[in-house]
């Protein structure tokens, strides 16, 4: 996947006007978004549909896909079915999970991401004595596609070092979570960025910050 100007619009506003705003003020700036369950269960699965046959950018659905490889399967399907471009699945359940969803995505010609370690601070306790693990199971499984933590750079430079320079890794936590998004670009391909965006006054105003403080 390619992301213009390295940041990716976590668009989690509960209707699908509000959406709409935003995104008429950012597409100029930026070529893709993510959604997740805020929006889609405020306004249900077709607004994945609705806002690709709207807008030209790339749909990241981030579901955080968590069951037994049967379940997964179906979710992954049905997801990337709507027109969503790639999603975002947990590790945790293991191997044969996180497979079926590589599958399901592979033979729809769509991508999955794999999220390894989680920007909040509670992901300290049960996540990150596993986050590595999960990293290089990703690895094992061929899996190019990466969430990693802006809010924890040094566990960022430890996923990238494990996924290696040619995979493509996701950064959540730029913006009101306390990640900066120059720091993160060391590590990671494209910054998340959510509330600090669509919460502000004038998004467009914020991303072209954003965007400059990337160059300078
Ligand atoms: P803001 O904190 O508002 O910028 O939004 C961050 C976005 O990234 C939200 O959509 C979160 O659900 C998501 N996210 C994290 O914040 N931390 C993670 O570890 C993983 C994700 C994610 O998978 O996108």
């Amino acid at each position: 996947m390619k992301v213009k100007n390295q940041i990716i619009l976590a668009l989690d506003v509960e209707e699908k006007n509000r959406a709409y705003e935003i995104l008429d003020q950012v597409t100029d700036y930026l070529d893709t978004i993510k959604i997740g369950y805020p929006l889609t269960l405020a306004e249900g699965p077709q607004i994945i549909k609705s806002i690709k046959e709207d807008y030209d950018v790339q749909l990241i659905a981030d579901f955080k896909v968590a069951d037994i490889d049967a379940t997964n399967e179906k979710i992954v399907k049905t997801t990337l079915n709507w027109g969503a471009d790639a999603i975002i699945v947990h590790g945790f359940p293991g191997e044969d999970s996180v497979l079926a969803c590589k599958n399901a995505a592979e033979e729809l010609d769509k991508e999955v991401f794999l999220l390894t370690e989680m920007s909040n601070p509670g992901a300290d306790r049960f996540l990150k004595p596993v986050s590595l693990d999960i990293a290089r199971m990703g690895v094992e499984l061929g899996i190019n596609n990466y969430v990693a933590p802006a809010t924890k750079l040094d566990r960022l430079e430890k996923i990238r070092n494990i996924v290696g320079k040619d995979a493509f890794i996701i950064s959540p936590g730029v913006g009101v979570q306390g990640g900066k998004a120059k720091d993160t670009l060391e590590f990671a391909d494209a910054a998340i960025i959510g509330r600090s965006i669509y919460n502000s006054e004038s998004p467009k105003e914020v991303l072209e910050e954003v965007i400059h403080s990337i160059k300078v």
